[in-house]
């Protein structure tokens, strides 16, 4: 027997769209608290988009994350995302089946991996050294805005890495037009489950906006690949991986538009994400003073006054343990969508149940939601205190003993991030190099986390002080 999916009253003409709407503007909030009301799953019917079903209970997630019966499907925000192009980035790549996806997934894997990832050391150094130079020269009277400084971060040490490219965003106040391109689509689409965002969407001028910004994004992209096929580099970076790399399977190198559309899903993908989770790591570090302390006194005997090395690295337990359990309160990419697959031979219903016992059918062809800011606080495997910042349950031993897919911020499957490597190093490194650096404090006392999005998350109006530590040079 199966049951029906709980759904708020619909209205006319609008069907649920008004149970979407946050005041806030942040849309995860509105289905975060469907989800409160209503429990595990909530479904909602949007004019012109069919129903959507969205999951919070960590049981049901686990269900959806079974690759042989379900897999990602590109839907809400992404795909409004997804540009219209030919060649798609593996982001928005629509299925697994997908001939460019395939090749691309082939050819990066290894340069994704942990060998290539460690020889990136020294240019994730680079760039979070001119973050920790820029802030010892501010000095501590000086409010810094961390999510604007972990962007710059983030972005210039992906494009070193990715390209050989630097936007040194630590030397101008103005961004890179690609950046602001970048931003405004993401902003954009992030809104597309909101009034505002629809209204906007109904003007040709936002359509010619986001046309135009696509273009750019990818026109950029395509002349760098132009520029290293004119100046070839013997660079170990990701842009050669792609020019030169064959694909195992078929001998295959990427074409150049393929190539340009994973450059932009790079920067894409590998900038907010890892910016927003090292900016929510050191407001919840600030906001729990044991741990700062807990953190600050490892990377002392770990790392002491010596320069940061790759070996310190596997050392940082508990630093680690921090970037954990921030990604699980605040999983910077806090959703992801789960369908049938495509390719299932058995039609039998495919169905999920959850802890009451209730049965849900997933038709095919739907694609379900998993919110992980409310998985990833699952009172039931989390306990009482899944709302506090307990870096301790993070230990590795209790790391692996966890339910399965109770931790999932890099998503799940054969589509799973393929930066995880690469965004943790960086964390690590930057993390790092600021405890061992700075004395930092909170500029507001009273600061509360509060969170803003675009299509991921981040904390808003985060300022800290930082003061140079004693005996550091
Ligand atoms: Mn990343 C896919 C989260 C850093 C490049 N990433 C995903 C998914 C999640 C995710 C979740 C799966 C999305 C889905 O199922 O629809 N990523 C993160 C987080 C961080 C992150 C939380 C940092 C913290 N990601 C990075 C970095 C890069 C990157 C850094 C690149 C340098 N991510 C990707 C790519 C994919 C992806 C590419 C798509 C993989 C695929 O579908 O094959």
């Amino acid at each position: 027997i199966l049951s029906q999916i709980p759904q708020p009253k619909k209205v006319p003409l609008l069907g649920n769209l008004l149970d979407l709407q946050d005041q806030d503007g942040v849309p995860i909030h509105a289905i975060e608290r469907l989800l409160d009301i209503h429990g595990p799953i909530v479904k909602l019917a949007m004019p012109g988009r069919g129903e959507t079903v969205f999951v919070g209970g960590h049981e049901l997630v686990d269900q959806l994350c079974d690759e042989t019966r379900f897999s990602k499907v590109v839907s809400g925000p992404l795909a409004a995302l997804a540009a219209k192009d030919p060649a798609r980035g593996l982001f928005t790549a629509p299925a697994e089946a997908d001939p460019d996806w395939q090749q691309a997934h082939r050819i990066l894997i290894p340069a994704f991996g942990p060998l290539a990832i460690e020889e990136m050391f020294e240019e994730m150094m680079d760039i979070a050294s001119q973050l920790v130079l820029k802030w010892a020269r501010l000095g501590q009277n000086t409010k810094i805005a961390v999510v604007e400084d972990m962007t710059r971060v983030t972005l210039d040490t992906i494009a070193l890495c990715a390209m050989d490219y630097r936007f040194n965003s630590f030397y101008s106040d103005t961004p890179h037009p690609f950046v602001t391109a970048m931003t405004d689509t993401l902003a954009l689409s992030s809104k597309a489950s909101q009034i505002s965002g629809m209204l906007k969407f109904l003007l040709p001028s936002t359509h010619k906006k986001l046309k135009a910004d696509e273009d750019l994004q990818m026109k950029t992209a395509a002349d760098v690949v132009q520029y290293r096929r004119d100046h070839p580099t013997e660079k170990n970076d990701l842009l050669n991986a792609m020019i030169y790399g064959k694909d195992p399977k078929t001998g295959a190198t990427m074409r150049d538009d393929l190539i340009a559309a994973n450059m932009v899903t790079f920067l894409v993908a590998g900038h907010e994400t890892t910016s927003g989770l090292l900016s929510f790591t050191i407001a919840l570090l600030l906001l729990n003073p044991r741990t700062y302390f807990e953190a600050r006194k490892e990377v002392d005997a770990v790392v002491g006054s010596s320069r940061l090395a790759p070996k310190h690295l596997k050392e940082l337990k508990y630093v680690e343990q921090c970037l954990r359990e921030a990604l699980r309160l605040y999983p910077t990419a806090p959703a992801f969508s789960r369908g049938v697959r495509p390719d299932r031979k058995d039609d039998a219903p495919v169905i999920i149940t959850d802890r009451q016992g209730r049965h849900f059918e997933v038709p095919r062809g739907a694609s379900w939601r998993c919110i992980i800011t409310k998985s990833q606080r699952d009172p039931a495997v989390w306990g009482p205190d899944c709302n506090l910042f307990v870096p301790e349950r993070m230990a590795d031993d209790r790391f692996a003993a966890l339910p399965r897919n109770a931790w999932k911020p890099f998503g799940t499957g054969m589509r799973a991030c393929i930066g995880r490597a690469f965004a943790w190093q960086e964390a690590q490194i930057v993390l790092a190099l600021i405890l061992q650096n700075f004395d930092l404090k909170l500029d507001d006392p009273e600061y509360q986390i509060k969170v803003q999005q675009t299509l991921t998350i981040k904390p808003k109006g985060l300022f800290v002080r930082a003061r140079l530590r004693e005996g550091i040079t």
